[in-house]
């Protein structure tokens, strides 16, 4: 049990013991953030789901709050499942969430806070005329939930947002209401065949003009709309950009052939279901996901917990691309760091790696930028056209290069987090960005597969990363965030102070020069709140 203690994060959200799932109704409220959280009080694997809560002043230090809401009605009482917030021009709360009830049928419920001159949002009330919606003609009872936050239109309506599908076509259904007791189903925003069923639909506009966040409600020039599913057949988050219409009430994406389900990825690594606020205090849209464990489920018994949220990012649009989203750690992660080490143009000959002396690697926030050498680039030849990521150990002409983290000092243990550069013959170029984790753990029984997903890297723009690194878990950012990568990794020997780094260049026929910031970061100290 010894050997498992050390891989509780550091400073990520985790509850102080026992299951956790996707995060819940997320809002910023009377100088609190407030994170919600699918918890199972009783054990560290999914059951007996309630609303877990937590507050913070500031996205990274947080405070255990009772939990808020328990299954304990006919319509909620197989679990309190995924919902989200809608803050009303007035103040009011409105939380709807999914239930399953007695009979196993996924309703839609309402909750509103008991007093909402307390900052903490202690009680709850679920609503005495719940369930406020039960699933449509033709919907499975199995097939209908998590409720989106609602936006309000010009003509005075809220809507919202279930996810569903009809056979294998994964679908969004618009529900309409005035008071958020009784809905009407408008449309079906958008459908993909094949992508089967969607959870936690996420909807909300981009700006395209500006870094700032926007009100869901937002509509008109100067935006995109953004949806996610979360795809249950293979517990992926995919979304794609697109525009929405208040006409038709439908959305259409820029590009068919990078629809929602067959194109970009929040995140390659492990995270699902994820779900977006916008946080009114900083003008920022903050997207939080829940982090899952790929180690055994006799493991989590044992440890007594399970899962993680990642750090929250902040999410804007990629105006050079023109092609997705860019998300990034909230600033205040920032205020953790402590001692630091900086790297100026190390200079990384083809097959080489260097120890970056770091006394202990297992909180970091690590910057890093490449930049490949231009001769070799402009004269290879492809044959080494690769069309996802392979091992960090599989050399070609221009790479992979990157950073090896909690690595032990004999590198018996190590994760690679790394660029490989493709080129076809006709010279085109396709950047991948890659996690491996076949080599980062001795224990047999966790998860090793690479992880990875193709990252725009433009004309005269460095090769970048940006790593968090926490014990059991790493968050890649590809390109500014372009491509995010989270993994969950369980090393026996590179823990601690026995966590190094290096950085390393495994190409054959090019040099790479790196230059590489890295910190230390505190740990959050996780406690429940003092009453
Ligand atoms: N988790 C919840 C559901 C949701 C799923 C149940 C996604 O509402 O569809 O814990 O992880």
């Amino acid at each position: 049990n010894d050997m498992l203690r050390w891989q509780r994060s550091g400073f990520h959200f985790q509850p102080e013991k026992n299951w956790m799932n996707d995060p819940n109704g997320p809002l910023y409220y009377k100088g609190f953030y407030h994170l919600f959280y699918q918890y199972n009080p009783d054990s560290a694997v999914w059951g007996n789901i309630t609303w877990g809560h937590a507050i913070s002043t500031d996205l990274i230090h947080w405070k255990y709050l009772p939990i808020s809401m328990k299954p304990d009605q006919w319509y909620d009482i197989n679990g309190v499942w995924t919902g989200s917030a809608t803050i009303l021009p007035d103040g009011k709360i409105m939380m709807v969430y999914t239930g399953d009830t007695d009979k196993f049928v996924q309703v839609q419920n309402l909750a509103y806070p008991a007093n909402l001159s307390d900052p903490l949002l202690l009680d709850w009330v679920k609503y005495p005329g719940n369930p406020v919606l039960t699933p449509p003609e033709g919907i499975g009872a199995k097939d209908f939930r998590d409720p989106t936050t609602a936006w309000v239109g010009p003509d005075g309506i809220w809507r919202l947002i279930i996810g569903s599908k009809t056979g294998t076509t994964g679908i969004s259904l618009v529900y309409k209401t005035k008071d958020f007791k009784t809905y009407e189903l408008e449309s079906n925003l958008h459908a993909v065949p094949g992508t089967g069923m969607w959870e936690c639909v996420d909807f909300y506009p981009v700006s395209i003009t500006g870094q700032n966040g926007l009100d869901t409600s937002a509509y008109g020039s100067g935006m995109k709309h953004l949806l996610k599913a979360s795809l249950d057949d293979n517990k992926q988050d995919h979304y794609a950009l697109g525009t929405y219409d208040m006409t038709t009430q439908t959305w259409t994406p820029d590009n068919p052939d990078m629809d929602v389900g067959l194109g970009l990825r929040l995140d390659y690594g492990k995270y699902y279901a994820s779900k977006t606020f916008f946080d009114q205090n900083k003008q920022r849209r903050i997207l939080w996901g829940w982090v899952g464990e790929t180690d055994t489920e006799a493991d989590d018994l044992l440890k007594g917990w399970a899962s993680l949220q990642t750090i929250p990012r902040v999410v804007t649009y990629d105006a050079k691309t023109g092609t997705n989203i860019l998300q990034w750690p909230v600033k205040e992660v920032e205020s953790l760091r402590t001692d630091s080490r900086e790297y100026d143009n190390l200079l990384l000959q083809p097959g080489s790696i260097i120890n970056l002396d770091i006394a202990s690697g297992a909180q970091l926030d690590i910057s890093a930028e490449f930049v490949v050498d231009q001769e070799a680039l402009k004269l290879t030849v492809g044959d080494d056209v690769i069309n996802n990521c392979s091992a960090a150990a599989v050399r070609q002409a221009l790479g992979p290069f990157g950073l090896l983290v909690l690595a032990d000092e004999s590198l018996s243990e190590l994760t690679p987090i790394y660029f490989y550069i493709a080129k076809a013959s006709d010279g085109t170029v396709k950047n991948w960005f890659c996690t491996d984790q076949s080599r980062s753990s001795k224990a047999s029984s966790v998860d090793k597969q690479i992880y990875g997903g193709p990252v725009p890297v433009l004309e005269g723009e460095k090769y970048s990363m940006r790593l968090l690194v926490d014990h059991s878990i790493i968050e890649a950012f590809g390109q500014g965030g372009r491509t995010c990568i989270t993994s969950r990794i369980y090393p026996t020997k590179a823990i601690n102070g026995n966590a190094k780094v290096f950085i390393f260049n495994n190409a054959t026929d090019s040099s790479v020069t790196a230059s590489v910031k890295i910190w230390e970061l505190d740990s959050i100290n996780l406690s429940p709140y003092i009453f």
